[in-house]
């Protein structure tokens, strides 16, 4: 195809949560850990964020209901997240991978892409070069990761998870689909358990299997996606490694219908646009730690208040108390208010962007 060859790293940190609750609390290592929701013994409501290897052996996963997690293993040590903590080891780990490529891409809280095509001339400096990586990480934060090399962002991705924890895998150009083949489709990007089931039904389990399927059978029962998962099965992605620009903060706002003094009536407004903005918040996938509150008056003059809070949260009521609390200190009693408005920054991204892929 007459196009440079890449070598792209995906580097996915081992469990990670509950990696650095290990790490900071060692009296934890070796006992079966899961951080999320409060069980409350049973009882709880929530989900299980990630858990150690130890609960992995329960069958425990990311995204169980962690009553269900409790019935299991309730001798587990359940813990709630540490955000703050969270987002500051990752911010290290980032830095540090930063310096080792000029195109970096961060991919969730965890992962990040690496372009180190200018760096390493072959699969053997790679090689390297990757092994360095996890030894810089080792040494500096007491952590391991998994890092996986491909010809391109896909491919790299799915090598890390191959052999995790603490692993290594490389995949050269030449045996990418050999390697994909075997794998389950739902290894791949785009594939949710709903395609999964349509495309067992159609008989296709392998990546293997969906390579050697008809093409235009996979545009015509998949659209613009199918087109796709015969690409990803073949193992070819050209997308680049590239810094995505990251929105800064969210907002929202609304201007009465007729100028109020009634600061119960604002309040109510707040409250909806509190939600509103929770739920864009929260369908992002981000959390945010400072609120700003905007209040413009009959004769226009505007003034904006805000409040850094002790952790990140996505949590309504954290927005709504905040809220209220802003107006109510502020608000000047002896002029009407023409609009009230909310905004939300300091957002950090905690779950994965499939969709951006
Ligand atoms: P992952 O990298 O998917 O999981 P992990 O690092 O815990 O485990 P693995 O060794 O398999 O990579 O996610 C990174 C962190 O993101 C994870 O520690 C917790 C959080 N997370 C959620 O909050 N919800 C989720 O559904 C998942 C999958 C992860
Ligand atoms: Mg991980």
């Amino acid at each position: 195809m007459g196009e440079k060859r890449r070598i792209i790293f995906h580097v996915d940190m081992d469990h990670f949560y509950t990696a650095v609750e290990e790490r900071e609390h060692p009296v934890l290592k070796g006992q079966p850990v899961i951080v999320g929701a409060d069980p409350k013994e049973g009882r709880g409501r929530g989900v299980v964020l990630t858990c150690n290897y130890e609960a992995r052996k329960f069958d425990i996963r990311s995204g169980m209901p962690i009553s269900r997690a409790w019935k299991i293993i309730p001798e587990a040590v359940y813990l709630r997240p540490n955000f703050e903590l969270y987002i500051r080891v990752s911010n290290e780990i980032m830095s540090i991978l930063r310096a080792h490529s000029v195109k970096f891409e961060q991919w969730g809280i965890d992962e990040a892409f690496l372009d180190v095509t200018s760096t390493a001339k072959d699969d053997a400096e790679a090689e390297h070069l990757a092994q360095q990586i996890k030894n810089q990480i080792y040494d500096n934060q007491k952590l391991t990761c998994s890092i996986g090399v491909g010809p391109n962002k896909l491919v790299a991705k799915i090598a890390s998870d191959y052999e995790k924890p603490d692993g290594l895998t490389i995949v050269e150009d030449q045996k990418t689909e050999a390697f994909l083949a075997p794998l389950p489709v739902r290894k791949l990007l785009w594939v949710g358990r709903k395609t999964e089931q349509k495309l067992a039904n159609m008989g296709i389990k392998s990546i293997g299997d969906l390579a050697h399927s008809d093409a235009a059978m996979l545009t015509e029962s998949f659209g613009v996606a199918g087109t796709q998962f015969y690409l990803m099965a073949h193992g070819i992605d050209r997308s680049e490694v590239e810094e995505r620009s990251q929105i800064k903060s969210i907002s929202r706002e609304t201007t009465f219908e007729e100028d109020t003094s009634d600061l119960e009536l604002a309040s109510g407004v707040l409250n909806e646009l509190a939600a509103e903005l929770a739920k864009d918040v929260q369908d992002r996938g981000y959390h945010f730690r400072a609120i700003t509150f905007r209040i413009r008056y009959e004769n226009f003059e505007t003034h904006t208040h805000g409040k850094t809070l002790p952790a990140v949260t996505d949590r309504l009521q954290d927005l709504r108390k905040t809220a209220n609390e802003l107006l109510h200190t502020h608000a000047k009693l002896d002029k009407k208010i023409r609009l009230v408005g909310l905004r939300v920054s300091n957002l950090v991204s905690l779950k994965e962007q499939k969709t951006l892929f």
